[in-house]
């Protein structure tokens, strides 16, 4: 593997580039996590929304700038910055295409956060039909889908000039991740944007009356999934290569790590029908060819835990740690590059078995669509993720603006981790543990006081609303850090850490850089996986009042 030296910084004019993104995604993150907490007091019965704002105005605030703003801008602004410092400074189209992309994706957001803001587009981060948004909600998300595209595309320019001056080589482990990452998103995302630009844009222009809802919820399943994954391998990215150089240690295995990503590429896509395991319309046979795709795509989470144990305790016993757990202590606790990283991770054990059991069927028949699911990826996303993120941020961010990493912000970096997992507990908690008992998702109180158990479900209700102000100081937390670091922090050199693999693991062989072969893969699994079953949906399909089948 090519050796980084820790000494490479990213090159001014990308560190601009990247942290435009940051700057888009950290606003995001104050506006939707604002509504965050607006949504537990509203659930908790206690408070109501003032000037007739509706409750699900405000969840589809939440769940657009969250789920689809906040992770699509950090996540480009951190690939940017991975690909500079490890393949090198983007040339001046590469960077040129960058900027594109970045305008295509803030124009998006603007158009389709202002439609949601104007109570024109209350359709939730799913958007799903038949709940119809206005035109400019669905343009303005096909300008984000595309805008990523010329963003990811400016990625894989530099990444593909490394490897065309360094023939034979292994292309450097975080470049070929972010790579990895993008070409899934690229391919994902066809389906959204198919369902945005053939069923949902031209039905909200009046232009066809009626859309298959079926045919819509199954394009955005397609993409549903592996949208959690080109969340969560940013993080690997960080977990199997910044944190080994963080701790003192080395990358357990290059080719391991490669390895489950492309498993992730190979796996990822095929499975969307595993959140459409209770509709009808879909024959039960591919639903379990879809939940075994499902379970394979579990194994490269596996082998990330595996991964990141043997990180640790290699790293510790270099250091001198006796005993079985003895590598435990060696390991940097007071350093929130890492502890806040690795909460993240260990929020992911019951996280991934919490996703384990959705995937199985009858499981998932006590689950689905119940606040469950939402405990689910708030421990996910909101946890495993998003605190990885505000890890990646406290050494990204100085980084590129030329600031130091103060002692007084790590420590308060730290604080913040505590809390937010503090609140992640009473909050996904209390939603796994209400949703056993049936509570429904995306509900606000009112509707609930219909339901016979509403008694039962109340004190679960005030749980979440102690979690959600406990995440709100959270975020006002990781607000204060992010404004310091990016624009009052000391001026210094504040290291990118990469890390370099350990000398006694395997040279990578040049198989796994076959991009033919794992997107040719890929693309067989996704057609074996939809193919049938897709024309049995247009088929049976209802036929439209102007007499032709409804697409
Ligand atoms: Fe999920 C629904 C299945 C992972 C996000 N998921 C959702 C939704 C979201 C989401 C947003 O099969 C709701 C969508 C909606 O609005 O309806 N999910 C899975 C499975 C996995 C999984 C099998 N989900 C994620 C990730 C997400 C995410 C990651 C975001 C980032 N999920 C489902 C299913 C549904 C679903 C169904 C639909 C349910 C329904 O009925 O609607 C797997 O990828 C999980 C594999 C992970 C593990 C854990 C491995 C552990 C690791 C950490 C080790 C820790 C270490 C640190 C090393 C098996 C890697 C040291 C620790 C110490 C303590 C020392
Ligand atoms: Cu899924």
């Amino acid at each position: 593997m090519p050796s980084i030296n820790s000494t490479i910084k990213v090159d001014s004019r990308d560190a601009k580039l990247s942290m435009a993104h940051f700057y888009v995604a950290f606003a995001a993150l104050a506006i939707g996590g604002l509504m965050g907490l607006l949504q537990t007091l509203v659930r908790s019965g206690k408070f109501e929304l003032p000037g007739g704002i509706g409750y699900y105005q405000v969840l589809t605030v939440h769940g657009v700038l969250l789920g689809l703003v906040l992770t699509t801008f950090f996540i480009m602004g951190f690939q940017h910055a991975a690909v500079s410092r490890t393949a090198g400074t983007h040339s001046d189209k590469a960077r040129l295409t960058g900027w594109i992309g970045f305008w295509v994706m803030t124009l998006g957001t603007v158009m389709a956060a202002a439609m949601v803001l104007m109570n024109k587009a209350t359709v939730l981060y799913t958007f799903y039909a038949p709940l119809q948004a206005h035109w400019i909600f669905y343009l303005g998300l096909t300008f984000v889908v595309v805008g990523s595209w010329i963003d990811g595309i400016a990625q894989i320019m530099t990444y593909a000039k490394w490897k065309k001056n360094n023939p034979g080589k292994p292309g450097p482990l975080l470049s070929f991740m972010a790579v990895i990452n993008t070409v899934l998103w690229i391919i994902c995302t066809i389906g959204v944007a198919a369902e945005v630009l053939f069923q949902l844009l031209p039905w909200s222009l009046g232009l066809i009356d009626r859309v298959d809802v079926l045919v819509s919820r199954t394009l955005f399943w397609y993409f549903g999934h592996p949208l959690v994954y080109f969340w969560l391998l940013p993080a690997y990215m960080a977990w199997y290569v910044v944190i080994p150089k963080v701790i003192g240690g080395k990358i357990f295995s290059d080719s391991l790590a490669r390895l489950s990503f492309i498993l992730f590429l190979l796996f990822s896509i095929p499975v969307g029908f595993h959140h459409q395991l209770t509709e009808p319309g879909i024959d039960p046979a591919w639903k379990f060819i879809q939940v075994i795709l499902t379970f394979l795509v579990i194994i490269p989470s596996l082998m990330t835990a595996f991964a990141m144990f043997a990180t640790f305790e290699s790293a510790g016993r270099a250091k001198g740690a006796k005993g079985m757990f003895g590598w435990v202590k060696k390991l940097p606790w007071n350093d929130a590059r890492f502890t806040v990283p690795f909460i993240g991770m260990a929020a992911f054990i019951p996280a991934g078995a919490g996703g384990i059991i959705n995937a199985s069927n009858q499981m998932d028949q006590v689950v689905h669509n119940t606040i469950w699911i939402t405990g689910h990826f708030h421990l996910t996303l909101a946890t495993s993720v998003v605190l990885t993120f505000f890890g990646i941020s406290y050494w990204l961010i100085p980084h590129l603006t030329g600031r130091k990493l103060t002692k007084k912000m790590n420590k308060l970096a730290l604080i913040q981790a505590w809390v937010w997992f503090i609140g992640m507990a009473f909050m996904s908690g209390s939603m796994h543990a209400e949703g056993l008992l049936g509570a429904p998702r995306r509900s606000a109180f009112s509707t609930y006081m219909g339901a016979k158990q509403a008694a039962e479900w109340i004190p679960y209700q005030i749980a979440q609303a102690v979690g959600g102000t406990i995440l709100f100081i959270g975020i006002i937390l990781i607000l204060i850090i992010f404004i310091n670091l990016a624009f009052f922090a000391p001026k210094g050199e504040e290291e990118f850490p990469v890390g370099e693999q350990a000398e006694n693991a395997e040279a990578t062989p040049m198989v796994l850089e076959n991009w033919k072969l794992w997107i040719g893969i890929s693309i067989v699994l996704i057609l074996f996986a939809y193919t049938i079953p897709f024309i049995d949906m247009i088929q049976n399909a209802p036929i439209g009042s102007k007499g032709f089948k409804t697409w």
